[in-house]
């Protein structure tokens, strides 16, 4: 079936409006996606007619809220193809996800041992490693990067050594939309024994990925990515490594027994779920993967990775545009600057233009400090931006480029 845009523009309220007088040209995607109607009104539907808390109750609301909300983690188990639910972990976000692993790493590492991860990192993916390298003495390794803004392996086989505990790392770069070599990483990890965790907040928008293909001991997700609410994350996790991980966060929800001297843990997932969950941003999320899922991610792909070639063939015709990030294999991230104007600069002229993209470091710092800059702009695309989007994008950045210099 060709694809549709504009019957899945249709879907976005919110891209439907002006800023400055202009027609909105959302390319901050990378950031946070738009929510189509269906997740907006799934989550109202919770709050208009099934609003309960969910594994509490045993009346009819609470019944309902959390047969939706096991619905979707069901959703989420077949989306990644895990092998069970139990390996589905609701959590706040990506960040969460991460720092859930790093605390409850600290008893299972120790000094001798290192943690592996890439400069290319997402700093929710460097920050809590740092932290679990203090705490217990073990040291943090990091793959270097080229000027293309590509992984250099070279050093593979003595970075990532028998005492390895992890190797961390991003499918897909949000600041250079550099697809990783997710495979080869993972394979030498395994050879190793390291556990591995993918941060998946990239590619969960853009690409299919398979758990149980890649084997990968944790993988994370983020929903606002994806099209759903703010506030939620996934972390995927082995029933095994989740069963060795100790809980991070401890509560109500997540325990077998409590008595005053010492408790005793729930099965997972509920171990790793402590406290009232975003009942309504699972709800959400459910409605955002069945969207996804609708049009179809390989679709959704094929779409963006048209409208950054036709992005970027245009753009380089702009005097002193530079790309930053030429990764053989990409992904529909176009970060750039221009010669003579300052990123930031860019972002206010553009958004006085209707465009909206992100400027500055993205959250990974270590990147900009390899390409020696202190950030870029960004335009990230989505499965609603069009050519028309770009054509005004392109436009209104030679305008803001005309301005600056
Ligand atoms: N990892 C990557 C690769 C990301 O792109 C982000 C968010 C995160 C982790 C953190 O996700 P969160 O849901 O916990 O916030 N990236 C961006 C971005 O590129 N611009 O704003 C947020």
């Amino acid at each position: 079936m060709a694809y549709d845009v504009q019957q899945i523009r249709a879907q976005f309220p919110i891209l439907n409006q002006e800023i400055h007088g202009r027609p909105l040209v959302y390319l901050d995607n990378a950031a946070t996606a738009q929510k189509p109607l269906r997740v907006i009104e799934a989550i109202s539907d919770y709050y208009l007619r099934y609003n309960a808390n969910v594994h509490r109750g045993v009346h009819t609301l609470s019944q309902r809220a959390t047969d939706a909300m096991e619905a979707v983690r069901e959703s989420v188990r077949q989306h990644i193809n895990a092998r069970e639910v139990a390996e589905v972990i609701f959590t706040r976000g990506i960040t969460d996800s991460i720092n859930m692993v790093a605390s409850g790493m600290t008893t299972l590492v120790e000094q001798g041992q290192n943690i592996v991860i890439t400069a290319m990192e997402h700093h929710s993916n460097i920050v809590p490693w740092q932290m679990l390298c203090q705490r217990t003495g073990a040291e943090l390794r990091y793959f270097p990067m080229n000027d293309q803004g590509e992984l250099v392996l070279d050093n593979i086989d003595s970075l990532i050594d028998e005492n390895t505990a992890l190797v961390a790392f991003n499918h897909i770069s949000n600041a250079l939309g550099t697809v990783n070599p997710v495979e080869r990483l993972l394979h030498k990890a395994q050879e190793v024994g390291a556990w591995t965790l993918v941060d998946g907040a990239q590619s969960g928008p853009h690409a299919k990925v398979d758990v149980q293909h890649w084997d990968v001991d944790f993988f994370t997700l983020s929903s606002h990515k994806m099209y759903g609410p703010t506030g939620l994350g996934i972390l995927y996790g082995k029933r095994e490594c989740l069963e060795k991980l100790p809980p991070h966060q401890g509560g109500g929800e997540m325990i077998a027994t409590v008595k005053m001297e010492e408790s005793t843990y729930a099965d997972i997932p509920h171990k790793f779920e402590a406290g009232t969950p975003h009942i309504e941003g699972v709800i959400g999320f459910g409605a955002a993967l069945d969207f996804i899922n609708e049009i179809g991610i390989e679709a959704i792909a094929a779409h963006e990775h048209m409208l950054l070639e036709y992005a970027l063939e245009q753009c380089l015709e702009i005097e002193g545009f530079k790309v930053i990030g030429n990764a053989k294999e990409k992904a529909s991230v176009l970060s750039f600057l221009i010669e003579g104007t300052h990123p930031y600069d860019l972002g206010i002229l553009l958004d006085q233009q209707g465009v909206a993209v992100r400027t500055g470091q993205h959250c990974t710092q270590p990147i900009m400090d390899t390409f020696c800059i202190t950030g870029t702009a960004r335009a990230s695309f989505a499965c609603y931006n069009t050519k028309e989007d770009v054509d005004l994008f392109v436009a209104a950045l030679k305008q803001a480029a005309m301005m600056l210099r």
